[in-house]
């Protein structure tokens, strides 16, 4: 099969999602030969490459079409979708089904000893994030104005520092929060990796691949329930 017919898929080449996406991938009987230094890996077993690469990218190569299909956070997804949308540029994918890992929720936060009553409290301060988008559209919908600094690490150090009142940012057990002296407010947004889908039709090969790949996803999800 020639590389056009070959079907691509992106995933994060290394962080929080890495492991499970490799681990969902061989569990659906994919051979990957993933080494550090290959990003684009070909798949031995089925006509599939996978494409490594940072979770941030992910979303724009999909809806571009570089890459058939992505395994990625719904934060990241969203984000990427608000700010191609803000910015005029395309911004359609599939979501093709939802995966049982990856579970975190966004959310504001503030210093221990904030007087939080409500979100009013909120209005007029400054966050530090990585996620403006998802921020700001909050904000607009609880009828608040907020500023944002973005940082892309060490978020929950900006309040500490001076840089902001509080922080809008990932939490999955809520250690790093409370290591820095934070308490979670408001949860902004829900997420899970997601297998997210190019919204151009694909070539009948690629098509089949599909066909024959997603049930196997699903049987691997439902089995890990
Ligand atoms: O690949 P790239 O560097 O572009 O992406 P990334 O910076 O988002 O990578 P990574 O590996 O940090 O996260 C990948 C994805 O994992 C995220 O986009 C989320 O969808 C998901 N995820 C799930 C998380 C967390 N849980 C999480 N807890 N991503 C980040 N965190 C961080 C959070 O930012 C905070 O610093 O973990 C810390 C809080 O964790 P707790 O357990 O102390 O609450």
């Amino acid at each position: 099969m020639t590389t056009e017919t070959r079907l691509r898929i992106a995933m994060q080449k290394s962080g929080r999602l890495s492991d499970d996406t490799q681990a969902l991938l061989k569990r659906c009987g994919l051979t990957l030969n993933v080494t550090d230094r290959r990003l684009l890996a070909h798949v031995a077993n089925m006509p599939i490459d996978i494409m490594r690469v940072r979770s941030s990218d992910i979303p724009g190569l999909v809806m571009d079409g570089v890459c058939d299909l992505g395994i990625v956070g719904d934060n990241t997804l969203e984000e990427a979708a608000l700010e191609r949308e803000l910015m005029g540029q395309k911004s359609q994918y599939i979501r093709t089904s939802q995966l049982n890992f990856g579970g975190c929720r966004l959310s504001i936060a503030m210093p221990e000893g904030f007087d939080y009553q409500g979100i009013k409290s909120l209005d007029g301060l400054r966050f530090a994030t990585t996620y403006p988008q998802l921020l700001n559209r909050y904000a607009k919908e609880q009828g608040i104005n907020v500023e944002f600094c973005l940082l892309k690490g060490s978020v929950e150090v900006a309040p500490r520092v001076g840089l902001s009142d509080g922080i809008c940012d990932l939490v999955s057990t809520g250690a790093t929060l409370e290591a820095n002296g934070l308490v979670e407010v408001e949860e902004i947004f829900k997420s899970k990796a997601s297998l997210i889908q190019t919204a151009s039709a694909l070539c009948s090969e690629k098509q089949s691949i599909l066909d024959t790949l997603l049930p196997r996803i699903q049987g691997v999800m439902k089995a890990k329930e």
